[in-house]
């Protein structure tokens, strides 16, 4: 499907999580966009231009025919209205409820693990030392509720891929690429959520140096 009205908004490191969400949602949606990035280091989403456009100073935003929509999840809900032909959510009402509570959780919670090993782990190889207690707790924390929610099938959240799955397993990258051991089983969830062909265009994306 072609849709050139697109565009979406992202950091130019492309380290944004919540940018990697949206592009990945417009990838599996076969979605056409443009991308325009923001450096973040120079204030570029503090500029009168995004400000007005974004209304939060922050990436992503995705603008669709003049109409400007920010916050990740809101976005991917929005293409999953807009295009719902290839779905990014699971289909059955009570799972995709589930799928929007580990999205909010995710962007809500776990604050240490996000400030200890920040997504430069994930697509710059940087790597920091010990986790904190704090850290060490959300990652159990982190650990026990993936594997409850994989219980029931080791592959997906949901049966079926979702948008909620590359979420997860960037969560859980944070500390494995950091060389944080977690269970074999959530690694090779994540392992197998990263060779996604989305997912790796993202993470293949040209980045300027650090
Ligand atoms: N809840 C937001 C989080 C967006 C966010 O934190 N974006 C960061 C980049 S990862 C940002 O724009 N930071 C710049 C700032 O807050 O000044 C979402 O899901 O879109």
């Amino acid at each position: 499907m072609n849709d050139s009205r697109l565009c979406l908004y992202v950091d130019a490191q492309f380290t944004s999580p919540y940018g990697m969400s949206c592009f990945v949602a417009l990838r599996e949606k076969c979605i056409e966009f443009k991308m325009n990035t923001l450096d973040l280091d120079t204030r570029e989403h503090q500029a009168a231009d995004y400000s007005h456009l974004s209304q939060t100073q922050r990436v992503p935003t995705l603008v669709h025919e003049g109409f400007a929509l920010s916050e990740s999840s809101a976005i991917t809900e929005y293409l999953e209205d807009l295009f719902p032909q290839t779905p990014i959510y699971p289909s059955n009402l009570q799972q995709r409820a589930k799928a929007r509570q580990v999205q909010a959780w995710l962007r809500s919670d776990l604050l240490p693990i996000r400030q200890e090993r920040s997504t430069l782990v994930v697509f710059y190889g940087v790597k920091y030392g010990a986790l904190s207690t704090c850290a060490q707790s959300s990652t159990q924390k982190l650990v026990e509720a993936a594997q409850l929610l994989l219980a029931d099938s080791a592959d997906y959240l949901f049966g079926q891929w979702s948008i909620a799955d590359v979420e997860l397993a960037l969560m859980l990258n944070r500390l494995i690429l950091n060389g944080d051991s977690l269970p074999a089983q959530l690694e090779d969830y994540a392992e197998r959520q990263w060779q996604r062909p989305s997912v790796q265009e993202w993470v293949k994306l040209e980045r300027p140096r650090l």
